[in-house]
């Protein structure tokens, strides 16, 4: 099948708590690959507009504090159904109703520090690529990249 392309970010929990190569590490270890990749700063602006439809909400202004205080990863990641996949790897939005097994259900207990971004459809995920990486950013692979990459030792 056609590989999709996905946005995750491992927010400014994640990477105050030396996590952000754990939960990279889960997303390869499961066969997705890295197609973009970087550590940000995010501004306000950034900010508003990557939760703009959690404006309004009780929430909102908190949220733009949290991921605007330190730095995050962004990475997109490409593989086959890669946006559900990711999401079913991230769990549910609140850690307690978050399966063991999936990152949220392994490393987090709070809503608002739930460690992990993950775009949650074709749609969003286009539009968030578009909105975190420039197109110079997202890299492409060689086709026969599987004969390309020599196994180690070899
Ligand atoms: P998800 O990240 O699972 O797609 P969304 O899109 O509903 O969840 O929420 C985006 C982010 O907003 C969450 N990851 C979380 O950080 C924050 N958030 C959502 N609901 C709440 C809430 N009730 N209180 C505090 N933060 C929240």
């Amino acid at each position: 099948m056609t590989p999709e392309r996905t946005l995750v970010l491992v927010k400014p929990d994640g990477v105050q708590r030396l996590l952000a190569g754990r939960i990279l590490a889960r997303f390869e270890e499961r066969g997705l690959r890295i197609v973009g990749l970087k550590l940000v700063q995010v501004d306000r602006a950034l900010a508003e507009r990557h939760y703009a439809v959690h404006r309004g909400k009780p929430f909102f202004e908190g949220l733009l504090d949290f991921i605007t205080s330190a730095p995050l990863v962004a990475m997109a990641l490409e593989g086959p159904n890669a946006i559900a996949l990711v999401r079913s790897m991230v769990g549910a939005t609140r850690p307690h109703e978050a399966a063991p097994g999936t990152i949220r259900g392994d490393y987090a207990v709070e809503t608002a520090q739930n460690l992990v971004h993950a775009s949650d459809g074709p749609e969003t995920a286009a539009e968030e690529l578009a909105l975190w990486f420039e197109p110079s950013e997202l890299l492409d692979y060689p086709r026969d990249i599987d004969r390309w990459v020599l196994a180690p030792g070899s």
